[in-house]
């Protein structure tokens, strides 16, 4: 076959192999589901019918798509493990990210109806997509234990959170308040008359807030404890 002087533009393309031997990961998470949450009136903190609607597009992923061999879900996101040996698309990277990606987005638009009846799909739902690579079965097993622990943290939170909201008549605000996590922390400090020694200091862990004040003054550091250890 000619080739045509505009050929030169292939090279132009990156090799995105995997390494062999790794198992090849790829994690779809859905883009702004906080907002498609809101929008399509998902209970809180677990929607069953959405649950059931990842999963089933899960399936689909797996039923259609060469070599994985396990998929784990929580939340708006999903993670697909491709065997070891696996030689899919050449292990071209971008291919298997985006056929990942683009049969789980169309799964999920395809089979909504079959978890929320007759609710209508308000917009195009799309799920961003990553590759990583894990070399041994230790690394693999830590991965998916990363994703459950992470699962069990936010839903440990999140079904307090909305039961002091709904059954406990909290504020969002309160029941925030009451679920800071303290922190404790050892410092070693000198009282006046005192030996010096390690005490336990309990903190609250705060969030990142932006200030605009004046920190020239006195006062915010009063304010502000926290911030700067002992000098001595
Ligand atoms: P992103 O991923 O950066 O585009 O932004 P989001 O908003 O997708 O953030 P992400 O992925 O960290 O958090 C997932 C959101 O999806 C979170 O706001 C809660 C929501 N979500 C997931 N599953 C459920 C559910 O079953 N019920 C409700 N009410 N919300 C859910
Ligand atoms: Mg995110
Ligand atoms: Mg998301
Ligand atoms: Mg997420
Ligand atoms: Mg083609």
């Amino acid at each position: 076959m000619a080739k045509s002087k505009f050929e030169y533009v292939r090279n132009f393309e990156t090799d995105d192999t995997c390494l062999k031997n790794c198992y090849i990961v790829v994690r779809l998470d859905g883009r702004n589901f906080h907002r498609f949450a809101e929008q399509h009136k998902f209970t809180k903190p677990n929607d069953n019918r959405a649950l059931g609607l990842m999963s089933r597009s899960a399936h689909s992923v797996m039923e259609e798509l060469e070599d994985i061999v396990i998929a784990y879900g929580q939340s708006d996101e999903f993670s697909f493990v491709f065997k070891r040996s696996s030689n899919w698309f050449k292990r071209r990277a971008s291919k298997l990210m985006t056929h990942v990606a683009s049969q789980f987005s169309s799964s999920y638009v395809f089979y909504w109806k079959e978890f929320f009846g007759d609710q209508t799909l308000l917009y195009p739902p799309s799920f961003d997509g990553r590759v990583v690579l894990y070399p041994s079965n230790r690394n693999l097993k830590d991965y998916l234990s990363w994703r459950q622990a992470d699962c069990h943290i936010n839903n440990l939170y999140n079904t307090v959170f909305w039961t002091l909201v709904q059954k406990g008549g909290l504020t969002t605000v309160q029941a925030e308040d009451r679920l800071k996590r303290d922190e404790t922390v050892t410092k070693r400090l000198k009282r006046p008359n005192e030996e010096e020694k390690d005490v336990n200091v309990t903190r609250s862990r705060r969030k990142v807030q932006a200030y605009h004040c004046d920190i020239i003054g006195d006062q915010f550091w009063q304010e502000h404890t926290d911030i700067l250890e002992d000098d001595n």
